[in-house]
This record gives structure tokens, sequence and C-alpha cells, in this order.
């Protein structure tokens, strides 16, 4: 094996950071950097530690007060200092920065937080939040090394993950927003070789181009979208009359997993935080009556950047064309209640709160039964499960076919013998019960739809 050298190392090694404002609990300060510790290994990255500084605000130049940015960038190599004045100085825009902090906990150092867990340096700066242009460019003298905010985290992850035409333009046009006005104020991302966004695809050719032209770039890249999509809206025109489902939820709750157990495909299924980007549309398996559709989609995640939600927004879309939706939920994760809120968050944003939702309370089998009992009190209504688990797979199957079956109607009906191809439409368009035949044509006693009964009476 080839031994990394200390450089390689340094670009492969975070150190993530965040500003806990009053308000904020310690319990989702931390859950909120466990998450974003997850996301930077999705990226390829090595965490060397934490610095979290409680204040009232994030400081406006560089987020943070200038003990814990001295700190900050003792794990970069960096100065801790920014242009013009030093964290020593005193000077006026830190006083006045001072004043903005309480005078409880929140100004005291010693309550802070922070952890080194490796000895190298850290060659990525990650802010657990939104950067401005100008603090970025602060922020980046000040450590030496590049920084990146959940955003630019998130669309770095999704820009990899992206394999469709599609996702890929949408990914294009979410990084391209965001990289806009931030082109004039990095002074340090596009040269290194490590993860960051900058560093490849559209990022490397937003460097080059001035913002008009990455106007028009949104814009020839938004119309080729419309194209994509009308032709999906044809599709979806298309399958107006099947039943679809769709699974919904955040990002690794086990979305696709259920997927591919339900449809017998074999859709990517992974431990990283968006591995699915794509819509994936699936006839459930065994196929019986009537057929359903299953569709995947991208997960969800707190603080998802608002250019990504518009840019997935067709994705959205075929959740809401469904039915029935799946909300998958990760029951192993402490943080599950408010990703499962997030979830219903964006759900109702897109305006599907009115198409009915089963509660799946997946990987079930990484809870002991004492866990499980707890919650099964708590969510009564939550289907308790493991995609792992073949039986409960087929038990979610018959409750998608209860639900479907709850708005079909059941009849009898003769179906004389010359109208022999209707009968043989019926046999797709609806479960046939039992069939015998008479003097005056074939009696079926079947179930189907409203919509397939009328058709028929109208046929016959
Ligand atoms: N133990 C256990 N692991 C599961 C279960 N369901 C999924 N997983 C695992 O959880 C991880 C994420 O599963 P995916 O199916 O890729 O999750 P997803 O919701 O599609 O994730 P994204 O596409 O990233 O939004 C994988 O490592 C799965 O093997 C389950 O019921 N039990
Ligand atoms: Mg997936």
């Amino acid at each position: 094996m080839i031994e990394l050298s200390d450089d390689d190392k340094k670009k492969k090694t975070a150190v993530l950071f965040s500003v806990q404002t009053q308000g904020v609990t310690d319990e989702e300060n931390s859950s909120s950097l466990i998450e974003l510790r997850r996301l930077v290994k999705t990226l390829g990255l090595k965490v060397a530690g934490t610095v979290t500084q409680r204040r009232t605000k994030p400081d406006p130049g560089v987020l943070l007060g200038p003990g814990k940015l001295k700190e900050l960038a003792g794990y970069t190599g960096g100065t801790g200092i920014v242009e013009g004045f030093s964290s020593k100085s005193g000077n006026e825009e830190y006083e006045e920065m001072e004043e903005d902090i309480s005078e409880d906990a929140y100004n005291d150092d010693a309550t802070n937080t922070s952890c080194a867990e490796e000895d190298v340096k850290a060659g990525v700066v990650v802010y657990d939040g939104e950067i401005t242009p100008r603090q970025l460019r602060s922020l980046e003298k000040a450590t030496g090394v590049e920084v990146l905010d959940r955003t630019g985290v998130i669309l770095d992850i999704f820009s990899r993950h992206a394999k469709s035409r599609e996702a890929m333009i949408q990914v294009e046009i979410a990084k391209l927003a965001y990289l806009a006005p931030r082109l004039r104020a990095s002074h340090i991302g596009g040269d290194r070789q490590g993860a960051g966004i900058g560093t490849r695809g559209a990022g490397e050719t937003a460097h080059e181009l001035d913002k008009r032209r990455i106007r028009d770039r949104i814009s020839e890249l938004k119309a080729r979208l419309v194209e994509i999509r009308k032709e999906q809206e044809r599709r979806r025109d298309r399958r107006k009359e099947t039943c679809q489902v769709s699974l919904v939820g955040y990002t690794n709750a086990g979305k696709s997993s259920i997927m591919r157990k339900l449809t017998g495909s074999d859709v990517l299924v992974e431990d990283k935080l968006f591995a699915t980007l794509d819509t994936r549309i699936k006839t459930m398996q065994p196929e019986g009556f009537p057929p359903v559709l299953v569709s995947d989609s991208v997960g969800f995640i707190k603080k998802l950047p608002h250019d990504l939600v518009a840019s997935f927004q067709s994705t959205l879309d075929e959740a809401l064309a469904a039915s029935l939706l799946l909300y998958v939920v990760d029951v192993a994760d402490p943080a599950f209640r408010s990703q499962l809120a997030v979830t219903r968050e964006v759900i109702k944003e897109i305006g599907g709160e009115k198409i009915p939702g089963i509660l799946i309370m997946n990987k079930s089998d990484k809870l002991t039964e004492t866990e499980l009992e707890t919650l099964r009190c708590e969510f009564q209504d939550g289907v308790f499960m493991s995609a792992h688990n073949m039986d409960d797979i087929a038990a979610l199957r018959g409750k998608i076919y209860d639900f479907f079956e709850a708005g079909m109607v059941k009849e009898k009906i003769v179906i004389p013998y010359e109208k022999g191809n209707i009968l043989g439409q019926l046999r797709t368009r609806a479960e046939i019960i039992n069939e015998s035949y008479n003097d005056k044509g074939t009696e079926i006693i079947f179930k189907t739809f409203p919509d397939t009964l009328a058709w028929l009476k109208k046929n016959l």
C-alpha cells in the first residue's frame, strides 16, 4: 500500500466547527454535528476534530470569537488572524461583537467544546451552517485552508452521486447558483485536488466564467430540464391509471433497500448519505392486481439548500403523483423524530400532505424488544419492520394491496360471449374472483376501481 504524504493526508482531513446559538440545545447541536460528520465522511474526508462555540449569534465577520478562531486555526496550521487586525489587538469589530454575547454561559469559553481526534493537520474547514462570501474569505485567510459550509458539502456529495442526465443538470444548476456569489470571495478553493466544491466539473468551469456567463449557462440548463420534464410528464400521464406508491424519508433511512425488496430490482443501496438522487420506478413483485408501481426518491436532510430542493422538484413531483406515500424512518437513529418532522415538512411544502401515508418504522432489527415496545406505544400506526426481513416485506406488500383494495368495488356481471375482447381487457383491469359460464355468457365476479366499472358498463 502506498503511504500518503502528510500533505495528502492534510488534504483528506477536515475540522468541523459550529456555533451553538441561544435556544439551540446541546443535543440539537451535537446531532447536527454528527450528521455533518457523516456528510463529510461521505465525501471521503477524515475528521480531525470539532470546535463548537456557544454564542448568542455567530460573529458577522468570522462566525467565531477570536479565541475559538485561533483554536480552529490550530487544526489547520493557519494564523487564526484576520487581515487588518489580530485576535489580540482588541479590534473594534471584535469589541462590538463581544457585546453581543450575553452574560450567561454563552460567553463562557470554558463551556465551549472542542475535541481533537487526529494528530494530522486539517486541510479543509467545514462549518455546520451557511457562510456568506465575505465570511468565507476571512475564514480562509485565518485558517489558511479551504472553507466549506454545509451547503457546499451537500452540493459536492450530490455532484458525485448524480448519475442520470437530469440529476447532473440539476446539480450543476444548484452548484452554479451557489458558486456565483463566491467566485471572487474565495482565494483558495480551486487549486486543491481534494474533495471540495469548486475542484471538479461545474466548479472548474465556474471559475473561468464571469457571472453573466454563469447566468446564461443556468438558463440553458434550465431549458434542457424543461424538455426532460415534459417527457417525464408525458410518461406520468401514461401511468395515470396505475397505482403508485412513493418511498419518502430522510437520507439513509432505508428507502432504496425497501424498494429493492418490494420490486426485486437492483437499485443502489449504500450506507452513505444521498446514495439515491434519481427517481426509480419499478413494478411491485410478484405482480398482482392492481399492478403497483413503486418509486424511490432523493432523501431529505435538515437544512437542505433551497436551490437543491427546487432542483430536485421533479423527483418530488414523482412522489406527488403517488396515491400512497411510504414515510420511511430509521428507528435506530436517535434523531429519527426530528428527521421524520423534516420529511413531513418538505412533503407539506410541496403540497403532498393530503396524500395518504403509511409510517414505516424501518431498521427495527437494530433495537431491543423493550425499546420497540416503548416505540410501539408512541407510534401506534407505525409499521415496525426491517428491510432485511422477507416476512416484514411480505406484510408491507399486503398493506399496500389492502390500501388499494379499499378503493375498489366488488361486482357480478355477465359478459356476452360475443364480447370476448371486453372480457380479455377486464382480466387485466380487475381482480377476478370467480368465472363461470351460462347460456348468456361468462359470469364474472370481480373487484375493480369505479372508473373501470364505469368503462365496462358503457361497453357492454
Ligand atoms: N440493519 C438494517 N439496516 C438497514 C435496513 N434498511 C436499510 N439498511 C441499511 O441502511 C443503509 C442505507 O440504506 P438505503 O436503502 O441506501 O437508504 P436510502 O434511504 O435509500 O438512502 P439515500 O438514498 O441515501 O437517501 C444501507 O447500508 C442499508 O443496508 C434495515 O431494516 N435494517
Ligand atoms: Mg436511496
